[in-house]
Parts: C-alpha cells; sequence; structure tokens
C-alpha cells in the first residue's frame, strides 16, 4: 500500500504524458464488396469506383456489355457478374478495372490509370501482402479467370509483358469450374523496393482469347497484411548472471498472471495474461513499443503506433504471453521501425537503429553493442568483464521516471528495504528489497537517464 500512495503522489504530473497509439490503417480497395453502383448513362449500372468497356476512352459505344450486377453475393446485398460476349464475331472479355478500359477494335486492349481523374485512379502507399477474392466460375473453353493487383507509380498498365512502373504484381487464376462462393488468395511479388504511389486492378471471365459464355462473379475483394512480428533480445542489468543469462528468481511465485504495466507511468490497458506461467525461464513482463518514424531521433512518443506486453526470457528474448510465439502487432509500417522496451525498474531502451525484416521477421539484438541502444552508452550498460561485450538496460529506477535518482532510494528502496514480493525496488529481480539493490544496482546507476525520445 505504501508503494502504490507514494507511486500515485510522485507520478500526478507524469499524468499528463500521453501515449497517443495512432492506428495508421492498412489500405484497402474501393467498393471492395461491390455494394455501391452508379448511373453512368448505360443501360446497366457501374460500381462505383469501377468501370467496365462501356466506359473506356474509345470505341465505348460498340462494345458489348459485359458486366452486371448480381444479387448473388458472397456478403452484402450485391457481387459484380463478369461474362464474356460477342458483337460483330469478336468476343469481348468480361472486365472490370479500378482504373480506365483502353478498347482495341481487334486484338491488344488494356486497362490503365489516368492520373488526374479520380474516377479512374486509386492513389495508393503501402505494401500489402496479397489479394484475396471470393469468387464463382463457370468457364467455356478453358477459359481462365483471374484478377490482377499491380502496385505501381502511375504510368503502368494491365497487361504489360515489359512490367514498365510496376513495383508489385499479384495474380489469382481461376482455372476450374468453381459452383459456390470461394476464396482465392496470392501473393504479391515486389520486383523493387520503391514505394507504391497508386494500385491497378483488373478483374476478368477469361485470361486471353475469350470464350463466349463464361460467367465469373466477383465479391468482396481484399489486401492482406501480415502481423508484423519481432523478434528481440534484450538483457536486464538486475538480474544479469553471466553467459547472456539472467536469473530467475520471480518466478513462479512472484511474477504477476497479468501484465503489470496497467498503472502510471504506463498506463497501458492490453489484457495480457500467463495464467499460469508457461515456462521457468520467465524472468518478468515488459512493455514493447513500436514507433513508425523516419530517424531514430523523431521517433518521439507521438509516433508510437502500437504497444504489447511480452515475457523476457532468461536468454534475452521476448516471447508473447504463451511463452513461445513471437510478439506480434496488426500495424503497417510508413516509415521505418523503431522498438522500445520498458521494464518497469529499469530505464527504457529504443533500437538505435530501424528495424530490417527479413523473412517476414524484424529481429533486433540490443546485447551486441553499446550502438544497437539510442543514446549508445548513455542508454545502456556493460553487464559483463570477460568475453564479448554484452550490453544490457540500466536498473535501479524504481519509480519509473526515467532517472535513477536519490528518490529511488528514499521514496523506494528505503520504504521496501527487508520486504518480498514483486517489489519496484528489488532492483535485482531477486525477489527481496535489500542492501544488493542498493549497492550493486541502484548506486552504480545514480544519476543516468533514460534515453528514449518523448
Ligand atoms: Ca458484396
Ligand atoms: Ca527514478
Ligand atoms: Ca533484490
Amino acid at each position: 500500500m505504501e508503494k502504490n500512495i507514494s507511486f500515485k503522489l510522485y507520478f500526478i504530473s507524469l499524468f499528463i504524458l500521453l501515449f497517443p497509439v495512432v492506428a495508421i490503417c492498412q489500405q484497402q480497395p474501393e467498393n471492395p464488396g461491390f455494394e455501391n453502383w452508379e448511373d453512368v448513362g448505360l443501360n446497366v449500372d457501374e460500381p462505383v469506383d469501377w468501370s467496365s468497356i462501356k466506359t473506356a476512352d474509345q470505341y465505348g459505344g460498340l462494345a458489348p456489355y459485359v458486366w452486371d450486377q448480381s444479387t448473388d453475393a458472397h456478403s452484402g446485398n450485391y457481387s459484380v457478374k463478369l461474362y464474356n460476349n460477342t458483337v460483330l464475331g469478336i468476343v469481348a472479355a468480361g472486365t472490370l478495372t479500378n482504373g480506365r478500359v483502353h478498347a482495341e477494335l481487334a486484338g491488344t486492349g488494356y486497362v490503365f490509370s489516368v492520373l488526374d481523374d479520380a474516377r479512374w485512379v486509386t492513389p495508393f502507399t503501402q505494401k500489402p501482402d496479397s489479394v484475396v477474392v471470393w469468387a464463382k466460375f463457370f468457364p467455356q473453353g478453358g477459359d481462365i479467370g483471374q484478377v490482377k493487383a499491380v502496385l505501381n507509380t502511375g504510368s503502368a498498365i494491365i497487361p504489360d509483358a515489359g512490367q514498365a512502373d510496376y513495383i508489385a504484381l499479384a495474380q489469382i487464376n481461376i482455372t476450374s469450374q468453381t459452383s459456390s462462393w470461394t476464396r482465392f488468395s496470392a501473393p504479391f511479388t515486389y520486383f523493387n523496393s520503391t514505394d507504391p504511389t497508386y494500385i491497378l486492378f483488373v478483374l476478368n471471365a477469361a485470361n486471353e482469347n475469350a470464350h463466349n459464355g463464361t460467367i465469373a462473379y466477383f465479391d468482396d475483394l481484399q489486401l492482406i497484411y501480415n502481423p508484423l512480428l519481432l523478434d528481440l533480445t534484450v538483457f536486464l542489468q538486475g538480474p544479469y548472471n553471466t553467459n547472456k543469462q539472467m536469473f530467475t528468481d520471480l518466478n513462479p511465485d512472484l511474477i504477476p498472471t497479468s501484465q503489470p504495466y496497467n498503472i502510471a507511468p504506463w498506463n497501458y490497458t492490453g489484457t495480457e495474461t500467463a495464467d499460469p506461467l508457461p515456462s521457468p525461464d520467465i524472468v518478468d513482463w515488459v512493455l514493447v513499443e513500436i514507433r513508425d518514424a523516419v530517424s531514430a531521433a523523431g521517433a518521439n512518443g507521438f509516433t508510437t503506433v502500437g504497444r504489447k506486453a511480452g515475457l523476457l526470457m532468461k536468454d534475452g528474448s521476448i516471447v508473447a504471453p504463451d511463452g513461445i510465439s513471437m510478439l506480434s502487432f496488426n500495424n503497417y509500417i510508413n516509415n521505418n521501425l523503431y522498438v522500445v522496451v520498458r521494464h518497469r525498474n529499469h530505464l527504457a531502451v529504443m533500437s538505435n537503429f530501424a528495424l530490417a525484416k527479413t523473412d517476414g521477421v524484424y529481429s533486433y539484438d540490443f546485447s551486441t553493442a553499446s550502438d544497437q541502444t539510442y543514446g549508445t552508452t548513455n542508454g545502456c550498460v556493460q553487464l559483463n568483464t570477460i568475453g564479448p561485450a554484452v550490453w544490457g538496460m540500466i536498473g535501479g529506477d524504481g519509480n519509473a521516471n526515467k532517472t535513477v535518482g536519490t528518490e529511488d532510494k528514499t521514496n523506494f528502496w528505503s520504504i521496501l528495504v527487508g520486504k518480498t514480493g514483486y517489489l519496484s525496488a528489488d532492483y535485482n529481480l531477486d525477489g527481496q528489497t535489500n542492501n544488493p539493490d542498493k549497492n550493486d544496482i541502484w548506486l552504480k546507476n545514480v544519476g543516468k537517464t533514460g534515453q528514449v525520445p518523448n
């Protein structure tokens, strides 16, 4: 109780600190369920933000109807029905695009974006992992139903053997009759690291040499973004033992089964629990924060896009509350990803470098060098004296105010000394507050300040 009271008194001023968790939404296609339709002066309405060959840049008047609104929907009220149709002896393929159709009387039409006309272009800046559509398909003569999505820089067309201005392409092929609504997906293949500016889709009832009578129904187009997975390694000075291992003295009796960061100054309301604790190797809970910024210096608190509580293992890895999985975030990073790791009585650390993604996982090891931590030697401490240096988080901040100061002794350690439990002044995490916490941890660090940008 004493701890809680002093905590609250001390942190009145810190309550004003905000942790704005800004949700950067994952961009999706326009009108992806084909629920909204508009009269564009034709016998058949078009889905809003989509167009077909009657609104092509030329020959629209000659073109047959190859699309329709269908009440046979996967969800909602409508789907789009595309069908191959013959006029003047030529079979036109059922086609729909978020760009515009360029029609030719014979041979090679294509779809393209009209950059200065919102009807025929879709600005798009993110990098999805795959595209999904629900479809029913009734082919004739070997037709293949297709959905193609191209991330591009604005002048791309589909099809284009040279793939000019393509950044990524995803292509779904539906190769056989599919009588009930079925989910199809295809991954994006990225050709370079350029950021996209537009996305261009084309949905077709035929690949090439369309056969009359083929019908395709499409609904619920969706872009999929894989979860952001973190593989982090960090050590706490307090429980550090040797050889990149930490003691686990709080485990299992003293570590709470719910994440402990639901109080000031963290005010993290996540519902992570680990009951029972899934591993004897757990050292303690940590709070992991992801920031989306151009540079480390610019990665202040306002760039925070997500927070999760995780379990710190004795080998320095941080895992999800199940004790096995990597921490996972459903966030899209627009700029660069920086990671902050917080512990209840150590100074928080932030990655000095943007995290790189390898095989779908963002990995970062704070322990290998001091410059892995933002602020370098001001923000971390060397944990060993022999062998390759191991760097870790600075202990002794009992009131979690970003500074190891006198109050961490007088207002926390002095009050709790002699007590056993999960205590803020148990700086070496052995379950007791006593002289080693003061002499071995706090005293060595007094005056140090956390380097994570506010
Ligand atoms: Ca629909
Ligand atoms: Ca402090
Ligand atoms: Ca202790």
